[in-house]
């Protein structure tokens, strides 16, 4: 017999709080050593640790294929050195898996890369709706002066495949150019 899911609704706020959230997930910069290209800027940031990016997942089901994930992601504004505040970026532990962002508030890019090194950078605001499709893998940098909130629906069963984006970056970085964001080639690739 089908056992049901009950149906249900969230408040989700312009910050990125979720009311009734399941989990909230925080990352700080030490718990992503190694991801910006200025190793002399991550090291001196080191000292005070902080906050780069939370996530309050609005539900968490077990990898069952037609289940979605709902989760907000609030970024902090901040640099280290000039390369903005950013999450690790994954491909989906299932490759082939799509994913929607909705963007709530603050103003980010969302970076994108293929297996082959296909890249993409797609700027999001508060309204921005931005598919990313199957195979890409995907990281949000905050550009702005504010939080840069937005809002995520995955395949329950899309998963995670942080290791390859941790060992190789991605091809491009978004750092602060004359005042204002720039996309650049990553010169560590
Ligand atoms: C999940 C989705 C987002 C990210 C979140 C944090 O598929 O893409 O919810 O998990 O933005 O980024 P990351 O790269 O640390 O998971
Ligand atoms: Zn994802």
């Amino acid at each position: 017999m089908t056992s049901y899911i009950q149906p249900f609704t969230n408040m989700v706020r312009p910050d990125g709080v979720i009311e009734n959230a399941q989990t909230v997930q925080q990352r700080r910069l030490s718990d992503m050593r190694g991801f910006y290209a200025d190793a002399v800027a991550e090291e001196a940031a080191a000292a005070s640790d902080p906050m780069i990016y939370e996530v309050y997942y609005a539900y968490v089901p077990e990898a069952v294929p037609g289940e979605l994930g709902i989760c907000t992601t609030t970024i902090y504004p901040g640099k280290i050195g000039a390369e903005y505040y950013m999450t690790k970026g994954h491909f989906h532990g299932k490759i082939d898996r799509a994913e929607l962002y909705f963007g709530l508030s603050g103003s980010g890019m969302l970076v994108m890369e293929t297996p082959d090194g296909q890249t993409n950078a797609q700027p999001m605001g508060k309204g921005t709706s931005a598919y990313v499709p199957p195979y890409w893998a995907h990281r949000t940098v905050n550009v702005g002066s504010e939080p840069f909130v937005f809002l995520a629906c995955f395949p329950a069963d899309a998963g995670y495949d942080y290791g390859t984006i941790a060992e190789r970056g991605f091809g491009i970085l978004v750092v602060e150019r004359d005042g204002g964001p720039q996309v650049i080639a990553n010169p560590r690739r």
